[in-house]
């Protein structure tokens, strides 16, 4: 008998805007200019939302922070393609960005850092999961979560993010095997950003890519310029048309690079160089949409002075609205049981001399 092939794979690779800013025009969306300008303003809110955050934490505001910086176009580009019917599940990186996009107030974002739990009460009609630390677990909740809206009849998708790491973890192959069987309607959105803290991408796996390990589960696998914000765009907006008509999930890997530290209590310098940062940094997902922008006729030294102040004077706000926040310490005990047990009640009583 001769051996026969069974079964063979490929991944394709997508890039819209290069690293200088050329567009190629048979793949570009057409948006907007209106569009054009609300992304490059949130891919600026990214990051000097962040850079605040950081010195916040920095000199004791916040209590600790994972740095989106380098990262932006993912977060907006994905957020932007989502329907405001789907549901998304951020992870810690691209949770305070994907929040407000979504409707969340933005001080409230600055509450989660603040160690307040306030932050993460999001209203349920902006649909979106609370982030979680363990990580990768958020995908199995968002494959069940896919399927539940199909049960119920919804034409709706969940966008769910991981890291590179978290493609390491069991619960991604969970939720990829999963999300195959049952054609849920799920996008997984992988921040392939070289590094889980100090352990690089290739010691992750042997894969050449991160978007193959969708063939092992029958679903589609792409892989986008993590930093080319049209990319991602089109790449969440045309696998999520497909969750909702029916055609299964989709993985898409989005190549980027963690600019800053894994976290505020973090120190990079300890295990990578500093001229891969800097050769990450030729590649900005900002300053190539500057460029792209540009050539639309609407990007200009006053309009960029303009979006810089506005952006600074919003992120200024936020700043003061959590820090005048006053969370009540009676939240301690509510939030320990969905119904109070009466030892609890007794102990809060003590404490407070009310319920
Ligand atoms: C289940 C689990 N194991 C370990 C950790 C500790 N931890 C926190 S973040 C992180 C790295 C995650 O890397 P990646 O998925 O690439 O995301 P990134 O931080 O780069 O955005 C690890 C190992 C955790 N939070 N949860
Ligand atoms: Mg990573």
């Amino acid at each position: 008998m001769p051996i026969s092939t069974v079964f063979e794979g490929k991944i394709s690779r997508m890039q819209i805007l290069d690293e200088s800013g050329i567009v190629d025009t048979a793949l570009e969306p057409k948006l907007q200019t209106e569009m054009l300008d609300k992304i490059y303003r949130l891919l600026v809110l990214g990051r000097v939302w962040d850079k605040k955050s950081l010195a916040l934490q920095r000199t004791g505001r916040i209590y600790t922070y994972p740095p989106l910086e380098g990262q932006e176009a993912i977060s907006v580009g994905a957020t932007l393609a989502a329907g405001m019917d789907d549901w998304l599940f951020p992870t810690y990186r691209e949770a305070s960005l994907v929040y407000y996009m979504r409707g969340h107030p933005s001080y409230k974002s600055n509450l989660m850092w603040m160690g307040l739990e306030d932050g993460l009460k999001l209203d349920k009609r902006i649909r979106c999961f609370p982030y979680a630390t363990p990580i990768a677990t958020q995908l199995p909740h968002a494959v069940g979560a896919a399927y539940a809206l199909r049960m119920k009849g919804e034409k709706a998708a969940t966008i769910a993010f991981c890291g590179d790491g978290g493609t390491s973890e069991g619960d991604f192959h969970d939720a990829l095997n999963f999300a195959g069987v049952w054609n849920a309607p799920c996008v997984f959105v992988v921040s392939n950003n070289q590094w889980a803290i100090s352990v690089p991408r290739k010691e992750q796996t042997k894969s050449e890519t991160l978007a193959q390990k969708a063939i092992a589960y029958g679903i589609r696998g792409i892989q986008v310029d993590g930093n080319d914000v049209l990319a991602v765009y089109k790449a969440v907006k045309e696998a999520a048309d497909d969750a909702r008509a029916g055609k299964g999930p989709t993985l898409i890997e989005c190549i980027t690079y963690r600019m800053g530290p894994h976290t505020s209590a973090d120190d990079p310098k300890k295990y990578r160089d500093s001229d891969e940062v800097e050769r990450w940094r030729a590649l900005d997902p900002i300053k190539r949409f500057q460029v792209y922008l540009l050539g639309k006729g609407i990007w200009n030294e006053d309009y960029e002075k303009k979006v810089l102040e506005e952006t600074a004077a919003f992120v200024e706000k936020t700043v003061q609205q959590a820090e005048a926040f006053k969370p009540d310490p009676k939240d301690i005990f509510r939030y320990q049981y969905a119904r109070m047990p009466k030892n609890l009640e007794e102990q809060m009583e003590e404490c407070f001399g009310s319920k």
